[in-house]
């Protein structure tokens, strides 16, 4: 069973986020938690599979490599929450190792139904593990979960992917002093961070060969055609992936390859977009391990351990919540 915000809201924010960013002076952009529409889920799923994106292999390795080391380093009894559970796959080892001591509780949150139902099925066949999904922005779930815990419970969340680096700064900051902000002292967050490398294989992985995060990325126009009753043309617009040195960050942008007027009927406007002009779609932060232990110690984590991956730069950090 879910709990949802009715639909209708959905697509009043929807429409009034595209009106806002393609209406905006200067770079048009669009949040990137818009591209996780089913078909944008499926096709996330589908990158995770591609050689050059190593970073979802990078992360499940960690979680197989090191869950007992993880489970014993958090005594006592464990609730699981996991903002972004997506299908669910990476998280089974996490959820045998805690049930093997005791029942846990699993809440995976999630804005994507599609991604809920497919995790509630890919792990309901765990031993001792109870599956409760929230169809939810993060820390609004994240809430839920802790009205829900009983006393002498830890929560631990699991914030894995690198999500957090779809966040500009200050912003992740902020959201990560959201998370702390939820949590008790000794409550627990997993947060996996995508590394620093080298140029050619960063734009690699956001630019296939095979064309699946072109699809990915231009999917999101599909999705304002259907959804907000848009007249985006699918081939006026080409993806593109580049790397800003002043942030760190692959951008994904979809670029205009004409003078076009687009009118997105259900958010009651219209916008010219010039030959060249481009809808900034996303960033994906690559961090430093410096870095990681700056942002974390700032929003009042403490790290308990880290591991690396060597094969594709990638870190799973344990933190816990300082008092
Ligand atoms: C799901 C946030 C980890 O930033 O690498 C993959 C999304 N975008 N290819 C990332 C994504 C383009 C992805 N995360």
């Amino acid at each position: 069973m879910a709990t949802r915000a009715l639909a209708i809201d959905d697509v009043s924010a929807f429409a009034a986020h595209v009106r806002w960013g393609l209406t905006r002076p200067r770079q048009k952009q669009l949040a990137s938690k818009y591209l996780y529409d089913e078909v944008g889920s499926s096709l996330f799923d589908v990158i995770s599979l591609l050689p050059e994106y190593g970073l979802t292999r990078a992360d499940t390795r960690l979680l197989l490599r090191h869950s007992h080391d993880l489970v014993e380093r958090l005594p006592g009894s464990i609730v699981v929450a996991e903002l972004g559970s997506g299908c669910g796959r990476k998280t089974r080892p996490i959820l045998q190792a805690f049930a093997a001591r005791s029942h846990t509780s699993y809440f995976p949150i999630e804005i994507s139904p599609t991604a809920l139902a497919m995790c509630r099925r890919e792990l309901a066949d765990i031993p001792s593990v109870t599956i409760h999904g929230f169809e939810q922005d993060y820390l609004d779930g994240l809430r839920e979960v802790a009205a829900r815990r009983s006393a002498g419970q830890r929560i631990l969340v699991l914030f894995l992917g690198s999500t957090i680096g779809n966040f500009e700064h200050p912003a992740d900051l902020a959201f990560l002093a959201g998370i702390h902000s939820i949590l008790q002292p000794g409550d627990a967050l997993l947060l996996g961070a995508d590394l620093q490398k080298p140029l050619p294989q960063l734009i690699r992985a956001y630019d296939d060969s095979l064309g699946v995060t072109a699809a990915f990325n231009r999917n999101l126009l599909v999705r304002m055609n259907r959804e907000l009753d848009a007249d985006f043309s699918l081939d006026g617009f080409h993806h593109e992936a580049r790397f800003n040195p002043q942030t760190s960050s692959i951008e994904m942008h979809l670029r205009s390859l004409r003078d076009q007027q687009v009118t997105v009927a259900a958010a009651a406007f219209s916008v010219a977009i010039r030959h060249g002009e481009t809808i900034w779609t996303e960033s994906s932060h690559k961090y430093s391990l410096l870095e990681v232990e700056s942002l974390t110690s700032r929003a009042g984590f403490r790290t308990e351990a880290q591991w690396l991956d060597r094969e594709w730069p990638f870190a799973e950090t344990l933190l816990v919540r300082q008092a």
